[in-house]
Parts: C-alpha cells; structure tokens; sequence
C-alpha cells in the first residue's frame, strides 16, 4: 500500500493558536504520519492552549516563539540542532495585521501597519528559511499558507491581499535560491475556514456558505484536508515539488 509516511522526518510547526489553527490540522497530520515535532507557542497566553495540543502530538520540543523576536526565533533553532541535530521540515502557518488597517481601505493603510503586517505574515518566513537552511543539509520542505486574495482582490481582505501576494512570492524566490540544496518551497492555499483569525469576521458563515455554493465540489474545506496536503508536501513524494501556490478549496478558483 502507498501511503504517506513521515517516520524519522523531523518538523518545526509554527502557527497553533488552538484546536481550530490550521497549523493543528497539519501538526495532527504530520504526526499522524511518523513524524516528530518542534511546536511553538505565541505567548504566555497562548501556552496554556497549545502545549495540550503539542503534548498530543507527542512533539519533544514545545517553545515560545514571537516571530518578531529574534533571540526567541534562534533558541527554537538551537534547540532544534542540539536534539535532532537536523530539520526536514516546517510549517509556517502564521498571519497578523492591525485591526484598524485590516478594516479600511488598502488605500488608507498606514505605513506602521502595513510594515508590522509584512514583518509577521511575510519576512518572517523569509528568515525561518535562513534559520532552517543549514539544519537541512540533505534537503527539506518549507510551506507557508497564504489565501486567494493575495492573487485577486477579494472583499474585505484589504491590507493582507498585498502581504499575501508578497508571501507568494517570496515562495517562488527561496525556493528557486534553495533548490540545488534540494529544499522544497510551497504554500499552501487553503478556502475559508473558520478559525480563531476568521472566526471574529462579521458575516464569515455567509462566505462559507457562499464559497460552498460555489465551489465545483459544493464542499468546505476544513483544517484536516489542509493537513493532508501538508503532509504530502513534506513527504518524499513531494521531491519534485517546488515553488508552487497549492489550492486547497474545492474547487473554488477557477470559477468566475
Ligand atoms: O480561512 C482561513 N482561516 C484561512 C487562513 C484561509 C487561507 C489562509 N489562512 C492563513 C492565515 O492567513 C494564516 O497565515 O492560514 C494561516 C493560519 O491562520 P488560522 O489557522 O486561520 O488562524 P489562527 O488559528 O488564529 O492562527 C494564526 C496564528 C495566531 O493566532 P492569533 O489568533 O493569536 O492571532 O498566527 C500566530 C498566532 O498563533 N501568530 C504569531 N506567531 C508567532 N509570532 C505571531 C507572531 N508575531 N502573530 C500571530
């Protein structure tokens, strides 16, 4: 039987909020799978919430990780080098802009904003793959997850459709600089789902109903069919698989 197996593969997962985060999903799926995992946590917070979860997924390494802070960015890394001594792959599911900047007009963004939002939901994975890049010496998998707004404009997605479209492509230039070391670059781009992040967006049943009624499958995506793609992507049947925007929505995309 061909199924998807991660036994021995080491991963560092970050982006688990609760059990709703897709990143949950992919983690279950990862684990699932064979795999060991390094999990982070935002905060202090958010710790209570996502250790259960990373308790479950029997992950050995569970640290705090504030993507904007770089001591905590490079503990999580050397912690990773003294207990695997090597990285296979990561998962990069992590997004935020500001409230005010998010709601408005693109056109009315601040700077402060717009540069927070790009540090968080983009350049940090940038920097994940520098930190990642000498703990995979026999090649690895980097995937991060963006959304369809970042290709075209969608309804009150604003501020994140520019960082979106950005986060794309950075995926397409890491993954044509890291390819002769045999490091893999995707994201992953899933439909609507409802999540700690979408679940405070006015009217979100409405464009789940809406994107079902849609969607060539007349199904919604949830955090497991994410999971499954991730766990491919960080399979070695992926091997030759880089540099792409893989849609995870049923469908969606290609209507008009
Ligand atoms: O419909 C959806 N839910 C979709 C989400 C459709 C398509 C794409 N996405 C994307 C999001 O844009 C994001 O990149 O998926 C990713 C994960 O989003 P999610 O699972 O929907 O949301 P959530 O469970 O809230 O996870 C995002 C997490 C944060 O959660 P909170 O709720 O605390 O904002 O990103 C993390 C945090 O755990 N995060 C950070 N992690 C490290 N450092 C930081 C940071 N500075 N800021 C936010």
């Amino acid at each position: 039987m061909l199924a998807i197996d991660l036994t021995g593969k080491k991963g560092l997962v970050l982006g688990i909020a609760d059990a709703r985060s897709i990143a949950y999903g992919c983690a279950h799926a990862f684990h699932a799978a064979g795999a060991e995992l390094a999990i982070t946590y935002l905060n202090t917070k958010a710790e209570p919430h996502v250790r259960p979860l990373a308790q479950e997924c029997g992950a050995p390494l569970i640290m705090p990780c504030d993507v904007q802070d770089d001591t905590q960015v490079n503990a999580v890394f050397e912690a990773i080098a003294q207990t695997w001594g090597r990285l296979d792959f990561l998962l990069h599911s992590i997004a935020y802009a500001p409230k005010a900047d998010l709601q408005g007009r693109v056109a009315d963004s601040s700077r402060e904003g717009f540069a927070k939002a790009m540090d968080i939901s983009c350049h940090s994975f940038i920097r994940l793959a520098k930190c990642a890049e000498p703990l995979m010496g026999t090649g690895g998998s980097l995937m991060t997850v963006t959304y369809m707004g970042g290709e075209e404009v969608v309804e009150h997605y604003g501020l994140m459709g520019p960082v979106k479209a950005a986060l794309e492509s950075a995926t397409r230039y890491l993954a044509a600089e890291l390819g002769a070391k045999r490091i893999r670059v995707n994201a992953l781009s899933p439909g609507p789902i409802f999540t700690r992040a979408t679940g405070g967006i006015a009217g979100f049943g409405d464009i789940l109903a809406a994107s079902q009624a849609k969607a060539p499958l007349h199904s919604t995506v949830n955090q497991d069919d994410v999971g499954y793609m991730a766990a491919y992507l960080a399979s070695d049947f992926a091997k030759n698989i880089t540099g792409e925007v893989l849609y995870i929505d049923a469908g969606y995309k290609m209507m008009d």
